[in-house]
């Protein structure tokens, strides 16, 4: 489900904690399995952070870039999460990682699916901000033909049920105007991991 705008009332403590966690556990270009450095740059906050290199994708407790826990999920957070969630019809659910994505120009995600939590019954609640990005939104198959859904700042989107296991990706992203978030796009991914 797309909440257009609905997190709008969170930008401005999204903006400020977020420059918090960036302090504690800066945006880094991870490593897929096979040895490609990813275009996106991210971190985590929460009580697990999702990481990938050359031995696989999984959460973990600690940064490996610094041995230590990763920054708490600010409460705004969950509560955007949590009533974003709500929504569309997930009550209760209470995210213990959140994956932020960075995108600058031309950076994109290919086409993948995000089966690295425990439980596919629990959402996924997906919020950008900066750039405007396109959305793949594929099928079950990787092979299926994605629509494409544009996502603007402040949007939410809430992802269960059928299509929580759908691939999807982002479109290389596209210059425009700079924004409060920088020349760039922010995404923050919430998940129930464990
Ligand atoms: C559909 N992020 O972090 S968010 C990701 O905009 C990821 O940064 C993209 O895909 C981004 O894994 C897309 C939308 C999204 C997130 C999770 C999903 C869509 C989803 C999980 C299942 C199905
Ligand atoms: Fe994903």
């Amino acid at each position: 489900m797309l909440l257009p705008r609905f997190a709008l009332p969170w930008e401005e403590a999204v903006r400020l904690e977020l420059s918090t966690i960036l302090a504690e556990a800066p945006f880094r270009h991870m490593q897929t399995p096979g040895g490609f450095r990813m275009s996106v740059a991210m971190t985590s906050c929460g009580a697990v952070g999702w990481t990938t290199d050359r031995k696989g994708y999984r959460y973990r407790p600690d940064d490996p870039e610094r041995g230590a826990p990763w920054p708490a999920m600010p409460p705004s957070w969950q509560q955007l999460a949590r009533e974003a969630a709500s929504t569309a019809g997930y009550a209760g659910f209470a995210p213990d990682s959140c994956l932020i994505n960075a995108y600058e120009v031309g950076a994109r995600m290919s086409l993948h699916q995000d089966r690295d939590e425990c439980d596919f019954t629990q959402p996924v609640v997906s919020v950008s901000f900066g750039l405007p990005a396109t959305f793949l939104f594929g099928g079950a198959q990787r092979t299926d033909k994605p629509r494409r859904i544009p996502l603007l700042h402040g949007d939410a989107l809430v992802w269960g049920g059928p299509v929580r296991l759908a691939f999807h990706g982002i479109a290389p992203l596209k210059a425009g105007a700079s924004t409060p978030f920088g020349n760039r796009r922010i995404n923050l991914t919430f998940r129930r991991a464990l």
